[in-house]
């Protein structure tokens, strides 16, 4: 029904565009390209709690089937707090804002699927393809539909090859200096560089801030990273304070939290980092570049780990999921 459907479209768009009716054959083909789930736009129209997910984590991330129940405990977690979740991902070359069960199921288990990125939204569109977003994707959709809160697992970051500088930089570090959407994560992992990673940040004009009691940044699967963020968020109030004070200044920028991994975590994310300088070197023997990196480095450090690693990430996203909707439930109160 949906290549029908997207058949359909082409051509009642080739035919809006004959007519020379060009104003209205571009905003009719952009909303839709663009799909707000209902359950979404209710929420945001009532000005309830929303709160923006990324699928890259689906998709590219964990293997199937924890990434399926992972991607569904996360908005239970979400709605069981108060909020409306809303799962960002590219379907047969329509962004959608809000997926269905069905939906979720397919992004699981496709192996089609594309990582898509800022940079990667034209093509999968133009191409009618399938993908996960990643951090910068999901913030230019949460963004344009007007969600303010985003919650991952970890953003991408300055990457290295051992004590050598690349270019490889993450579009998420540049996607939250031109997007106003706080990100809710754990940090970046230690295969990045953090040190160059938070620079880079600060060149953007990212306010990054650490929730809790300390400073200390966090590095993923490690509540401390040796780093430390600009500033602090006690709790979910003082966070929607911050949030709405890049709202209402206009800012083109976003808000990076960062949510250190629970105490009772941390210890098998120790176990973990002696694998990940073990993948980082395979990765970069095996001549794995870009894109796959991330995901390289992700499934090597979960087989090398027996799973530790993969059941770490798990409790630290869910944990993620509860702090970034009090954070949505206490800006929306705010915004009463
Ligand atoms: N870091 C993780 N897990 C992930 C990712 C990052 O610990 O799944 C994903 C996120 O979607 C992030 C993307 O936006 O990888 C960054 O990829 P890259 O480094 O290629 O920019
Ligand atoms: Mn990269």
């Amino acid at each position: 029904l949906e290549r029908a459907g997207s058949t359909m479209l082409g051509r009642v768009s080739t035919f809006l565009q004959r007519c020379s009716l060009p104003a209205f054959h571009r905003c009719w083909l952009h909303d839709s390209l663009f799909q707000v789930h209902p359950s979404v736009s209710e929420a945001l129209a009532e000005n309830k709690p929303v709160v923006a997910l990324e699928s890259t984590i689906i998709t590219h991330g964990m293997p199937y089937p924890q990434n399926l129940s992972t991607a569904q405990e996360v908005e239970a977690i979400v709605r069981a707090h108060g909020a409306t979740p809303a799962t960002v991902g590219v379907l047969r070359g329509r962004v959608h804002v809000g997926l269905s069960q069905e939906q979720l199921h397919f992004l699981s288990c496709s192996r089609a699927s594309l990582k898509v990125s800022r940079r990667d939204v034209p093509y999968a569109v133009s191409k009618g393809l399938s993908g996960g977003t990643t951090v910068s994707g999901t913030m230019m959709a949460a963004h344009r539909a007007s969600i303010p809160v985003f919650v991952t697992g970890g953003i991408g970051g300055v990457h290295r090859a051992g004590k050598t500088v690349t270019m490889d930089v993450s579009a998420d570090l540049t996607e939250l200096g031109r997007t106003p959407v706080a990100v809710v994560s754990a940090g970046v992992k230690s295969i990045l560089d953090i040190g160059r990673t938070l620079e880079f940040l600060e060149t953007q004009g990212v306010c990054v801030a650490t929730f809790g009691k300390s400073r200390d940044f966090p590095a993923f699967f490690s509540p401390q990273s040796g780093f430390t963020s600009p500033y602090n968020v006690t709790d979910a109030e003082e966070a929607a304070e911050l949030i709405e004070a890049m709202l209402a200044l206009g800012l083109q920028s976003g808000v990076l939290l960062a949510v250190p991994i629970p105490e009772e975590h941390a210890a098998a994310g120790q176990l973990t980092q002696e694998a990940i300088r073990a993948a980082v070197a395979e990765a970069s023997e095996k001549g794995i570049r870009g894109r796959d990196v991330t995901p390289f480095i992700l499934q090597r450090v979960s087989e090398l780990t027996q799973g530790q690693s993969l059941q770490a990430n798990m409790a630290l996203i869910r944990n993620n999921a509860r702090v970034g909707s009090q954070i949505a439930c206490a800006l929306s109160e705010l915004r009463r």
